[in-house]
């Protein structure tokens, strides 16, 4: 799904990168964050201090979230939750306390929205200030106040989707997005993911439907998409679909459980 030369390469500048900091803030997908957070974590973070970031929250169901705090606090892993709106001054504060010095990396794969937390950390004063030292052109660090200066990669791929369920989630939370899937049983499988967690939604938009085909049938038509005879245009049904879904549009829903992913 992600090309090898890019994986690599990828990879070598997130290690680079790595080299030049003291604090990892790993950003997931609040919905998500089994899926959004798999990668070789121990390998690419050895020995830094690091935080769960868990963003995306306000499209999140919020027990869900509070049980993957719970999970991770209890692994004796630091995690923090936000989301779209949260100040700056209080997640500098939650993050880093009183800790001086700092310089973080914000590392994550794709649209979970590292961008945007980078933003939101940044607030409106902070400037950037020169190259990293070391590190491939164009980096440069970000200096939010006296103590903290923070660096956004372009994103961790995975080499490896390592299970159709993996990929179903990821295409769920837009991390992979539908336009470049083309392995329908993956967009099916997602679509049942999210029906088994949340009939109701799917109840409420189409009916009793036993399938995604069926579903799209009546998505499309509702949402007008529509071809030439009256046949319904799947694949634009589909991607309307999942963009809903990416965008918390469909309501606030999250994929997956800590009990279900780790069998505790
Ligand atoms: N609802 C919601 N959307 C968010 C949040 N953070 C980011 N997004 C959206 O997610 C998409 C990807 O964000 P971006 O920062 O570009 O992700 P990146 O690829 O990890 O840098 C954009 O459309 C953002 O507006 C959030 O906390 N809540
Ligand atoms: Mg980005």
């Amino acid at each position: 799904m992600w090309n090898a030369g890019h994986i690599e390469k990828a990879k070598k500048r997130i290690a680079e990168l790595v080299k030049a900091v003291n604090y990892i803030l790993e950003v997931r997908d609040a919905r998500a964050p089994f899926a959004t957070g798999a990668y070789e974590r121990e390998k690419l973070f050895r020995g830094k201090k690091s935080v769960i970031v868990l963003n995306k929250s306000d499209i999140a169901d919020e027990l869900v979230t509070e049980n993957w705090v719970d999970f991770y606090k209890s692994r004796g892993e630091r995690v923090i939750v936000t989301k779209k709106g949260d100040r700056s001054k209080k997640l500098l504060k939650v993050i880093f306390g009183e800790a001086s010095n700092v310089r973080a990396l914000i590392v994550g794969l794709p649209n979970v929205g590292k961008s945007s937390f980078t933003n939101r950390l940044k607030g409106r004063r902070s400037t950037r200030v020169g190259a990293v030292p070391g590190i491939t052109r164009g980096v440069q660090w970000i200096q939010i106040n006296d103590n903290v200066r923070i660096i956004d990669t372009p994103g961790i791929l995975y080499s490896e989707l390592f299970s159709r369920e993996l990929a179903a989630k990821l295409l769920l939370v837009g991390s992979i997005v539908v336009e470049k899937v083309n392995d329908w049983e993956i967009q099916e499988l997602a679509f049942e993911i999210l029906k088994r967690r949340y009939p109701g939604t799917v109840r409420d938009i189409a009916g009793d439907v036993e399938s995604f085909d069926e579903f799209l049938e009546v998505f499309g038509k509702k949402r007008g998409f529509i071809q030439k005879g009256g046949i319904v245009d799947k694949e634009k049904a589909s991607h309307k679909f999942f963009h809903d879904v990416y965008n918390g549009k469909l309501g606030r829903m999250s994929f997956e459980d800590p009990e279900e992913v780790f069998r505790v």
